[in-house]
């Protein structure tokens, strides 16, 4: 069922985030409905979600259970205060959570995204430092290429250039491990690229420049995404965490991507077998559905802040909607719906399909590097020369027009569909690559 196209006629007001502003008014690309695998256009084309939203709607779209659940809860609790009040999802929500996280994450903060989510691990990592009467250790270290949302404590541990450089001195104490993409090693592997563990070491590098004493956390993508999907070398994460341990320095892994399904496990630790002290998450949290974000803890943090006077605030953090009424309804029922449809391991069963498709394209005109694992792909084109980024959003512009939505950063095309998709689907997006990639300037 759509409602009849809508075209606003002033596209003036709307500072588009993370968008080319004045190429987009001038010819928009709007989507005014959704259902399952599809968008359709406001021209009536139907076009294939290839990216899951941003790398959200691990569902799909429109999926009845999570509608109806927002419906009653708008009209029964629309909103209860955060602070010094509770509502019984808020505790549903995170009591179903650490049925499904890895053993050990019993506790979870509620946020609104994963710029949020971030920015509160680093906080709880440092507080829990200090809390512990480590408060000598206040650095946290980040990696190259690294994308930790937009706060500020996200882009001071981000590594993404463009992300940083309008933005003044960020937070200070922080420093970058060296990212772990290897073209010339590594090209065209499935999952875990066999070179690169000893990039791991660059932690004891940099944790012997500033004495490891001084290091509160390290945190990571588990396989970086925004960059251009970046899986870990094999090792790799296994030995950080092993270094980590080492100084008494905290692992957290920044899972908005990689968490609810989208590796084909739950979540990473459940694929790499490596185990970090804090997990932050968000968008499959509420397939996509109503901004929020979850960040959980290993029991032992959560009970070091539970000291002290019991009528006191334990830790000074929080936001007005962490826990809304709506955003936990959503999330309850999305894990219904991910457990109605097995989409927390689905992606195990298609990611050799998956993989063998996407690797099919090796040796089109343009292709450098071919990456994938779990649900997630990625398509790395030789750029133009002294035109970077035009190449891979010239595939994005022609995807659009052929019903089929991708995502592009650099010159990279990253994919990542709805844990939904069926073979049949994944045929569609390889098809329709290759013709494009196959004629692409
Ligand atoms: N951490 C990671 C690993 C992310 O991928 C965030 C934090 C921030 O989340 P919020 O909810 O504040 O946006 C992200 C977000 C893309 C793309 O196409 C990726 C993200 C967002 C939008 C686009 O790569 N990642």
């Amino acid at each position: 069922m759509t409602s009849a196209p809508v075209r606003p006629n002033n596209l003036d007001a709307f500072w588009m985030p993370f968008t080319a502003n004045r190429q987009f008014k001038q010819s928009p690309r709007m989507f005014v409905s959704a259902d399952r695998m599809h968008y359709t256009t406001s021209d009536g084309r139907k076009v294939l979600d290839g990216t899951a939203g941003l790398w959200c709607c691990n569902a799909g779209h429109n999926r009845p259970r999570i509608v109806e659940a927002i419906r009653q809860q708008a009209g029964e609790l629309d909103y209860a205060p955060a602070f010094q009040m509770g509502h019984p999802k808020a505790f549903e929500l995170a009591s179903r959570l650490t049925q499904i996280t890895p053993e050990g994450f019993d506790h979870v903060f509620f946020t609104n995204s994963g710029s949020e989510s971030v920015d509160t691990a680093l906080k709880i990592a440092l507080a829990y430092q200090r809390a512990k009467g480590d408060g000598a250790r206040f650095r946290l270290i980040g990696r190259e290429r690294g994308y930790h949302g937009v706060n500020f404590g996200g882009i001071s541990v981000g590594g993404i250039v463009a992300n940083r450089k309008m933005f003044g001195t960020l937070l200070t104490g922080v420093d970058h491990m060296r990212h772990t993409h290897d073209l010339e090693r590594n090209a065209y592997c499935r999952d875990e690229p066999d070179h690169g563990v000893e990039l791991a070491e660059d932690l004891t590098r940099i944790a012997t420049l500033h004495d490891p004493s001084t290091i509160a956390a390290v945190i990571v993508e588990p396989v970086a995404g925004s960059t251009g999907v970046l899986p870990p070398p094999k090792g790799y994460l296994k030995r950080l965490r092993e270094i980590c341990d080492q100084h008494g320095i905290l692992l957290i892994f920044d899972e908005v991507i990689t968490g609810y399904g989208r590796l084909g496990t739950p979540f990473a630790p459940d694929y790499f077998d490596v185990v970090p002290d804090i997990m932050v998450t968000a968008k499959g949290l509420t397939n996509g559905v109503i901004p929020m974000g979850a960040v959980f803890v290993r029991k032992e943090i959560y009970e070091a802040f539970m000291t002290g006077p019991e009528h006191l605030i334990e830790f000074f953090h929080g936001y007005t909607y962490s826990g809304n009424p709506i955003a936990s309804a959503a999330a309850i029922a999305t894990l219904d719906t991910y457990q109605e449809d097995g989409l927390l391991t689905r992606g195990a069963e298609l990611s050799n399909y998956w993989a063998d498709a996407l690797h099919s394209l090796k040796g089109l005109p343009h292709v450098i590097d071919l990456r994938t694992i779990g649900m997630i792909g990625a398509i790395e084109l030789e750029p133009i020369a002294g035109l970077p980024t035009k190449r891979a959003f010239s595939a994005f512009l022609e995807a659009y027009e052929k019903g089929l939505l991708i995502r592009t950063t650099g010159d990279i095309i990253a994919l990542s569909p709805p844990l939904i998709i069926e073979k049949s689907e994944i045929d569609f997006i390889f098809d329709t690559l290759r013709t494009i990639l196959t004629s692409l300037d």
